[in-house]
């Protein structure tokens, strides 16, 4: 069986862009979430994110096992911490902040995870992280106590991209913040898609499917979206078919 960073890697290859939900374990509502797996399904939403920059209750492991117990669909660790870990997800973003300069989320986090993640089933999947400024204070940017790449610096996202993939990253992820006021732009998107070979991902305010259609066609391999489709999860099969090109 094709691991998933083989799949993401083999997908962009082959020009085949992919959709991600973002599950927000404290925002979910467990009894509700029937009716979000079943048109995830239904719009063939590639893959899951689990994670937020806080969770503040207990349900992380029992998101993960209600999420598994009723649809096929790959979940991947996306955590805003080395508390928010389990072995009852399908893979871990291992996520370095490249964008800031916290020693801790550099590395530092990583350490302390290592030995866990080392004995867990999950697929580790190093990733170069990239906050861009989405004009608005959100949570990451607190939590992290980093500065985002100012928006209209291009050159700066593009060299700390290559940085990261010089370093050995296999995906990069540049994220504008959950509920971003400003989703990032396509231009900055081409360049650093234009300067680097690993699977891009982007998300952060993305709310429209044109939005998602025109990530895609800057040159992102991989589209995020949470706070859309948790205010309506009508949205998804659109978003799933604007980045899908179907
Ligand atoms: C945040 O990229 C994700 O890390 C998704 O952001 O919730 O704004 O869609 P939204």
């Amino acid at each position: 069986m094709s691991t998933i960073l083989t799949q993401l890697e083999q997908a962009k290859q082959n020009g085949e862009k992919k959709f991600v939900v973002l599950i927000d374990p404290d925002k979910v509502r467990l009894g509700n979430m029937d009716k979000v797996l079943q048109l995830a399904v239904e719009s063939k939403v590639d893959y899951f994110f689990i994670g937020g920059s806080l969770i503040v209750n207990n349900q992380l492991d029992e998101c993960l096992l209600a999420i598994k117990e009723r649809c096929p669909i790959p979940m991947i660790l996306f955590p805003g911490n080395s508390l928010q870990l389990s072995w009852k997800a399908d893979a871990i973003l291992f996520l370095s902040l490249i964008s800031g300069r916290n020693a801790d989320l550099l590395i530092g986090n990583h350490v302390i995870a290592a030995p866990y993640l080392r004995l867990s089933p999950l697929e580790i999947l190093p990733t170069g992280y990239m906050l861009i400024d989405g004009g608005a204070a959100t949570s990451v940017l607190y939590m992290s106590n980093t500065r985002p790449i100012p928006t209209h610096k291009d050159d700066i996202a593009v060299c700390t991209a290559m940085a990261g993939e010089m370093l050995g990253l296999r995906l990069l992820y540049m994220d504008a913040g959950s509920g971003a006021k400003t989703p990032i732009s396509e231009e900055i998107i081409e360049s650093v898609s234009g300067a680097v070979s690993v699977p891009l991902i982007v998300g952060g305010g993305i709310k429209t499917p044109e939005k998602a259609a025109a990530n895609v066609a800057a040159g992102a391999d991989i589209i995020v979206v949470g706070n859309a489709i948790e205010k309506d999860p009508g949205l998804v099969k659109e978003m799933a078919a604007a980045v899908h090109g179907d």
